[in-house]
């Protein structure tokens, strides 16, 4: 390994944070018994979600979070088993499933997987009954364009329905796209880069970032990304949604 002069591109402000994967450091979690975590965003930062990686071991198994807590998941490695409901479910490379809190579940792998979970309170909303599980992969969704530009094709992950609590889209950029604007909101963002790069704007501060990079946005972080090399880039971001400031 080189030997480390004390740099890194990870940065943790009031607002933002960047973590790269040289600053990652694994940890294990009672309901991941043999896993390797790395987790990277989390309430002590001042996120009101979590979201982390899992290096399910071969042969290892995950349980449910705890009750209330409902739970994404996205396949970056290898190929893991959902089992829900008595059904198992094989998930691929940008497989994902979205389980609702209180579902009761494992998730395996048989030969090991790299997998990002996301984590929060539900907040459910009077009236509306929670969301049903979803399960499916990435690669077979539609792809809109945000604000109708074809620079920036964009995948929504979970169905638009007020039960969801949350949204998680895949946002591309042609090289040399960037957002419309330095956007604003009340809204937090957990965002994975998985392909590519560019420069995020996050607050007064310019970051170079790529594949591997996670970035918090909390509420209200000024935030904008220019799209720089010669491939697309592309990230996961989640963002809370469907609910007012009171209620997030
Ligand atoms: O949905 C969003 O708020 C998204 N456009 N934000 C972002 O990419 N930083
Ligand atoms: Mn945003």
């Amino acid at each position: 390994m080189r030997q480390s002069l004390g740099e890194t591109r990870s940065s943790v402000g009031q607002r933002h944070a960047l973590i790269c994967p040289d600053s990652h450091e694994r940890t294990t979690l009672p309901g991941w018994p043999g896993s390797g975590i790395i987790i990277v965003i989390a309430p002590q930062m001042g996120a009101k979600f979590t979201e982390y990686f899992v290096d399910v071991a071969a042969g290892a198994s995950g349980q449910a979070p705890a009750s209330g807590i409902e739970r994404f998941f996205f396949v970056l490695d290898g190929a893991v088993k959902l089992t829900l409901d008595g059904k198992a479910h094989e998930l691929t490379v940008e497989g994902y499933a979205y389980l609702p809190a209180n579902s009761a579940h494992t998730i395996s792998s048989a030969n090991g997987a790299r997998i990002i979970v996301i984590e929060r309170n539900y907040v459910p909303l009077a009236g509306t009954p929670a969301p049903s599980p979803v399960i499916n992969n990435a690669r077979s969704l539609p792809v809109a364009r945000l604000k109708g530009d074809e620079n920036l094709p964009l995948q929504k992950l979970l169905p638009e329905e007020l039960g969801f609590d949350c949204e998680v889209n895949i946002m591309g950029f042609t090289p040399g796209a960037s957002l419309h604007y330095v956007e604003t909101h009340f809204m937090e963002h957990g965002l994975l880069m998985l392909d590519g790069g560019g420069v995020y704007r996050l607050d007064n501060s310019w970051y170079p970032v790529a594949a591997g990079d996670v970035i918090w946005m909390g509420p209200f972080c000024p935030q904008w990304f220019g799209a720089i090399g010669r491939k697309n880039a592309r990230y996961l971001i989640y963002k809370n949604w469907n609910r007012t400031p009171f209620e997030s």
